[in-house]
């Protein structure tokens, strides 16, 4: 500690004097990390050494290392240099062009990720990292830091899961420099007088976790459709379901070629084509797999299991033939999803079940909604999400789909309640828009699906970016 106190000092990584800090805060101490570049010595023999063996010490598990930028990049390059340890690099601001990577290095979701930090104060820029990290699947459990100010920054952590171990805190370096008389007994009342003063009390900004599709669609337990979907998704850069609600098959062909690059899934109401025959859904498939998007047919089944059964796979329609993804009303009870389930699972399809409805006046609010989430979450192998106006489950395999989106708030004249994507997407969590008229109505639909391609990607990407 006598070394690394001193050495600190020395360098000018730690100052005395009238500081005003980051949060505007006078401070009687200031340190200065960056500095430590210029001193590879100190940097190999004092600091590297220090800071892997406090993890050694604390018995931290962990797949990899990242730094919080700037100052600690270095240190963790360093470690993971010299200990063979694989590295992430948090960039503070995504690229605009290329990849748009938050996270740099192979990420692989479900393993650990040790934070590393120069000196901590509110916790807030390790929160910030380990947010980012989270995101992308990671799991954040611990970081290590040189300095620890002793302000309430390892407390706010442990308040989000995160264990904070220091090298040292700054108390016990005012201990070794007034010991060593490196410091008078003034400047080290009036900064142990500041870390009293200066706790922090504010709750730190917690920002909502949210993984990224590509995250989401890699979780061991997400529904193949699913991910079949989310991969798509990022792939297209489209969080986009057309409505296709037209009623002449030739029509539906043309707008599913037409829409089909801009969007990650195409949703029908078969039952209102005057013209269907077999081979439409056939065509419509072909259409799928040349232009990569799922199609959705909106069902809506609502019987007895049997009978459901029945409707799903026989009739005119055949839909469990061509159709990925089907819906069910939660009314009936569970015996509807099992019904459904015993024809679609073995095709590899999937089912959303209608939590809430975009009509006004909608029974399906409140504890309805509560049974719905709980009917699609006990059933994992089918069910891989939910229609609703936003997030109505924690769970992040499964997927959120809302209808009612234009690009202005508003209504029809039969009840139907219009959200913006950024609403949608941003404020209530949802995964998927499903635009109908508000993209068939356009004479150009063509650009007005790709202006809602955009729209609720930048929404996904604003959400994304939330918690810096
Ligand atoms: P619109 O033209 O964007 O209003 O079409 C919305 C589509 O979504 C239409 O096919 C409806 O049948 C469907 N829909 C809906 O609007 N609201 C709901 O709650 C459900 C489905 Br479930």
């Amino acid at each position: 500690m006598e070394v690394l106190a001193e050495e600190l000092h020395r360098v000018q990584a730690l100052k005395f004097g009238h500081f005003t800090l980051k949060s505007g805060v006078q401070s009687p101490v200031y340190f200065d990390l960056r500095v430590i570049v210029s001193h590879p010595a100190l940097l190999n023999q004092v600091l590297l050494d220090r800071l892997y063996q406090t993890a050694q010490d604390a018995a931290v598990q962990y797949d990899s290392v990242c730094g919080v930028p700037y100052t600690a990049l270095p240190l963790a390059t360093m470690i993971c240099s010299v200990h063979l340890i694989p590295m992430l690099i948090r960039r503070k601001e995504a690229k605009d062009y290329g990849t748009k990577r938050l996270v740099e290095g192979t990420v692989t979701p479900g393993e650990t990720c040790l934070i590393i930090e120069d000196v901590v104060t509110s916790g807030s820029s390790v929160l910030e990292t380990a947010e980012v990290l989270r995101r992308e699947g990671l799991q954040v459990t611990d970081a290590i830091v040189l300095v620890d100010r002793a302000q309430g920054g390892r407390e706010k952590l442990a308040a989000s899961g995160i264990t904070l171990h220091s090298v040292c805190t700054l108390p016990q370096l005012m201990a070794v420099l007034q010991r060593l008389e490196k410091v008078d007994t003034e400047t080290a009342e009036s900064v142990r007088r500041f870390i009293a003063d200066n706790q922090v009390t504010a709750p730190v900004q917690t920002p909502r976790v949210t993984l990224s599709y590509a995250a989401r669609a890699a979780l061991p337990e997400t529904h193949p459709v699913a991910t079949r979907l989310l991969r798509l998704m990022e792939k297209k850069k489209s969080n986009l379901c057309v409505s296709a609600d037209v009623t002449d098959s030739a029509e539906l062909l043309r707008v599913a070629a037409e829409l089909g690059p801009s969007i990650c899934m195409l949703k029908t109401h078969v039952d209102i084509l005057s013209n269907f025959t077999p081979d439409v859904s056939s065509r419509l498939r072909a259409i799928a797999e040349q232009h990569q998007f799922l199609i959705f047919e909106d069902r809506k089944f609502a019987d007895i299991g049997n009978t459901v059964k029945h409707q799903y796979e026989g009739g005119v329609y055949r839909i469990s033939s061509w159709a990925d993804v089907v819906n069910v009303h939660a009314v009936p009870g569970p015996g509807v999803v099992q019904g459904l389930q015993e024809v679609g699972e073995a095709l590899g399809r999937g089912c959303l079940v209608i939590a809430e409805m975009s009509s006004q006046g909608s029974l399906a609010t409140g504890e309805y909604t509560k049974a719905a989430v709980k009917m699609a979450e006990e059933r994992p192998t089918f069910v891989f999400g939910f229609i609703a106006g936003g997030k109505v489950s924690d769970r992040p395999q499964l997927l959120h789909l809302t209808p009612g989106v234009q690009m202005q708030p508003g209504g029809d004249s039969l009840g139907q309640q219009y959200q913006t994507p950024h609403q949608v997407i941003v404020n209530k969590g949802s995964d998927i828009i499903i635009v109908g008229r508000g993209i068939l109505a356009s004479s150009r639909r063509g650009e007005a699906a790709e202006m809602y391609r955009r729209a609720g990607w930048e929404a996904y990407i604003t959400r994304s970016r939330g918690a810096e």
